[in-house]
């Protein structure tokens, strides 16, 4: 029985804005204020599904979040009319309106952390929520995503979900963004990859000096459990803090993975001999296959380098013809050494053999590339079938979703704008008439 990877994109939401709300992420917090397209955003990323589906990919989409929230608003003491807690709150403090305005949903890497039956006890694919809790803006997620989740994968025999982890920094996760699954065939049991930044209860461990490590040790663990994964093929690894404090906040704008393949750049990690071991002896347990460790020196790509144009938050994707293709932003394109060394792989032997731009430049100035809206899911035949088909892309989707944006989204702005009641109803009317679309019955508050 065959397996394939799916990739399920997050919509960008309407209210797509630039409000500097990630210490630690370089991006977010040098375009603080700029003004922003949601519009564009939106169907930039609807171009990347399309060209993914149309390389023959299963490509799946996550809907975006219900913003402002108001209720989080309301949990924090402003009262009165939806218009009059935004009001309050955007007078008394702009910092946590803002922040309950944020689009951030729609980078997925960071929806959730996905295992695939293959990896699991009782044989169904598990999904945990992130509880996001290194960012107030971020935190706020869980909760409908697990609706969204469960909306889409909506079948007990096949599909597990846990809650997020308890809600404190001492298990902050951030979902997919730190995990990676290596294996021969895609239905075959693989090898769990967790990159964790510190350790919350043990002090004397090296901890990164100037940015937040958002990801512990302790989350990781806690999902390997929750999802049953067997731990001769589980790896945990701990994020260089060097690379952390340079602005890698995940590790997926250090190293990514697929398959056979681990592309990463020499200093991602704190004892990368030592991870490099324990992923061949977990991975050699059920497979001959050969595994290549494609290492970025500092020499070819600097971590800035790689920082600047998200060289590592691409997409590794295999294509049904199972050749492996990287999928980039244009940002790595515009780079003489990135371009330079990205032409210089796909001639060599190894499984990559091209490489695909794409223009996310919206999501790019939130620190967010290709495989930041993206949340990968393994799938075999039967929980394929089992999967809300609305939810999955076709021609026809393509064009209502298109049409959707055009005729719901602005194009122009900007953190004054925010405040203006009329974007909350057209937020609100636009998700409405999404949810319908993807068949997702009622999964916001403004719903119930
Ligand atoms: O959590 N940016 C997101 C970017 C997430 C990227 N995801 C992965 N690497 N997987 C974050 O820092 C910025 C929002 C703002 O500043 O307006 C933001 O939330």
């Amino acid at each position: 029985m065959k397996a394939v990877e799916a990739n399920f994109d997050g919509l960008v939401g309407p209210t797509h804005n630039y409000a500097g709300l990630s210490y630690g992420n370089v991006a977010s917090k040098s375009n603080a204020n700029a003004v922003s397209n949601p519009k564009q955003a939106a169907l930039q990323g609807l171009d990347k599904m399309k060209a993914l589906a149309d390389m023959g990919m299963m490509q799946g989409i996550l809907a975006p979040q219900e913003r402002p929230d108001i209720y989080a608003l309301r949990r924090l003491g402003f009262s009165g009319t939806d218009a009059q807690v935004m009001q309050k709150a955007y007078q008394q403090s702009p910092h946590i309106f803002l922040a309950c305005c944020s689009a951030s949903s729609m980078w997925t890497a960071n929806a959730a952390t996905v295992s695939p039956s293959a990896d699991t006890a009782d044989s169904r694919v598990h999904f945990t929520p992130a509880n996001l809790t290194n960012k107030f803006h971020r935190s706020i997620e869980p909760e409908v995503t697990g609706n969204i989740l469960k909306a889409i994968f909506n079948n007990e025999a096949h599909f597990a979900h846990h809650k997020h982890l308890p809600d404190n920094d001492h298990f902050g996760d951030e979902g997919a963004a730190n995990h990676t699954r290596f294996c021969e065939q895609y239905n075959d049991a693989g090898v769990e990859f967790f990159v964790y930044g510190k350790h919350a209860f043990d002090d004397s461990q090296a901890t990164p000096q100037k940015y937040p490590a958002r990801q512990t040790i302790e989350a990781s663990q806690a999902i390997a459990r929750l999802h049953q994964l067997d731990p001769a093929k589980t790896v945990y690894a701990q994020q260089h803090p060097d690379v952390i404090d340079a602005g890698v906040f995940h590790n997926d704008v250090i190293a990514v993975g697929n398959r056979n393949v681990l592309f990463y750049h020499q200093d991602a990690f704190l004892h990368t001999a030592n991870v490099k071991e324990q992923i061949k002896r977990a991975y050699d347990l059920n497979s001959e296959n050969p595994f290549h460790f494609i290492e970025v020196k500092r020499e070819q790509v600097s971590v800035q380098e790689a920082v600047n144009t998200y060289l590592f938050n691409t997409q590794l994707i295999s294509l049904p013809s199972g050749e492996m293709v990287i999928i980039a932003p244009m940002e790595c394109q515009q780079s003489d050494p990135v371009r330079g060394y990205l032409e210089a792989l796909i001639s060599q032997d190894t499984p990559i053999k091209d490489v695909r731009y794409f223009d996310v430049k919206q999501s790019m100035q939130n620190g967010g590339g290709p495989a930041c809206l993206r949340l990968r899911v393994v799938l075999s035949d039967a929980e394929q079938q089992a999967v809300n088909a609305a939810c999955l892309t076709n021609e026809e989707k393509f064009t209502q979703l298109q049409q959707w944006i055009n005729k719901h989204y602005r194009d122009r702005l900007h953190a004054d704008d925010l405040i203006d009641p009329q974007l909350l109803n057209e937020s609100r009317t636009a998700l409405d008439e999404l949810t319908q679309l993807l068949g997702l019955g009622s999964v916001y508050p403004f719903q119930k």
